[in-house]
């Protein structure tokens, strides 16, 4: 699929070559979205992240079958910790932090059950999996240089949570020079009033971070680009 694509989003409309552009997705990881998880164990409502899973799903085969690229992250950190910065270890005084034994193994540790990302997202093979220590997918990772080597300029992105590595994430790629937009279907948090101020800030100011939309309009788009080429 070829030439560029208008997608109806706020602030403005959201143009984007599908060749030039991924779709990333952001710590759909069971420890976060499943019943029994740390997220859970910590007392959030794991409903609001849970909506997320099936637009994801939609979004996701679109993209697939029209062969674009599609990148996955996960947070956590190695099993020896080393990556783990202590303030992050003891931020909250929780009796069980990170690293520690959890409802689907240590928690936010490579390798380990919960760490993973849900069934339904699996990545494939072929798709790569950013591991990242902090809330930003772009920090003391390579997704830089993989999307400038892949010739990405433009992110659909999705994932949990809206407020927290979602938002951190359009923030640092929008410093780097891409274009974010961001279907609020997709995105999730444990609190709605962050869920609504989340996406305000992304596309405030004319869309200061970047643009927001619904992931509906995004598979309009894809299906009339398919029609057109074919
Ligand atoms: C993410 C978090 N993925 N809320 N992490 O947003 O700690």
């Amino acid at each position: 699929m070829t030439g560029t694509l208008h997608v109806e989003a706020e602030p403005y409309t959201f143009e984007f070559d599908p060749a030039q552009s991924a779709l990333l997705i952001i710590d759909m990881q069971r420890d976060f979205l499943e019943p029994a998880g740390f997220g859970e164990m910590l007392g959030n409502d794991v409903s609001q992240l849970r909506r997320t899973i099936e637009p994801n799903k939609r979004l996701l085969k679109a993209w697939r079958d029209a062969g674009l690229k599609v990148i996955h992250t996960r947070e956590g950190h190695r099993p020896d910790l080393t990556d783990l910065p202590p303030a992050k270890k003891i931020r909250g005084g929780g009796k069980t932090t990170i690293g520690d034994p959890g409802p689907m193994g240590r928690i936010l540790v490579r390798g380990e059950a919960g760490h993973d990302i849900i069934p339904e997202l699996y990545p494939l093979p072929s798709e790569p999996v950013i591991d990242k220590p902090g809330k930003g997918a772009f920090y003391a990772t390579d997704l830089h240089s993989i999307l400038q080597h892949l010739g990405i300029k433009k992110l659909i992105v999705t994932g949990v949570t809206t407020e927290v590595c979602v938002n951190t994430t359009v923030r640092e790629a929008n410093d780097r020079g891409y274009d974010c937009l961001v279907p609020e279907d997709c995105v999730g948090s444990y609190f709605p009033e962050f869920q609504e101020a989340g996406l305000k800030m992304i596309k405030a100011q004319g869309g200061i971070f970047g643009w927001v939309s619904d992931s509906s309009k995004i598979l309009a788009v894809l299906q009339n680009g398919k029609e057109q080429a074919s």
